[in-house]
């Protein structure tokens, strides 16, 4: 079984290595789009902290991960999944359905998200120290 996600990644924390392990759980292989600087703009009209070859390098060197590429837009996901043969597609709650549409060609599956972390929540704490 072959398994995509895709996400930022950005200021990698432990909501980050929660949804990995358990999207590796799934199958064999976990594929993981993370999305280019300039479709994390588009997303959320800021840069991520670390770029893109970075947050790609990180990935990479996280055990549940097997292969990284990088996402450009939201318009290329069905391609994105075709092309890497994928079986399912996992993303956490916080996307619940927005996803259904490729139900069509994969199955895909929403996970909660662990509580009370976020990359946003992050950069507030730090900025307020
Ligand atoms: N996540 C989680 N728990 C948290 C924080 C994040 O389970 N506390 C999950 C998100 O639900 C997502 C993944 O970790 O599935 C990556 O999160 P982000 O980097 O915030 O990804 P996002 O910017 O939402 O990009 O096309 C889809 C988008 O590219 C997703």
């Amino acid at each position: 079984m072959i398994i995509i996600t895709f996400g930022t990644f950005d200021l990698i924390h432990i909501g980050h290595i929660n949804i990995l392990e358990k999207a590796k759980k799934l199958g064999d292989k976990l594929i993981v789009g993370i999305s280019s600087d300039n479709f994390s703009y588009k997303k959320k009209n800021k840069y991520p902290i670390y770029n893109e070859k970075n947050r790609k390098k990180i990935l990479e060197n996280i055990k549940f991960v097997d292969e990284v590429f990088i996402e450009e837009s939201f318009e290329q996901k069905r391609d994105y999944i075709l092309q890497y043969n994928a079986n399912i597609l996992v993303m956490g709650s916080d996307w619940e359905n927005k996803f259904d549409e490729f139900n069509d060609i994969c199955k895909v599956i929403y996970f909660d998200r662990t509580p009370s972390i976020s990359t946003t929540d992050i950069i507030e704490i730090i900025k307020n120290q």
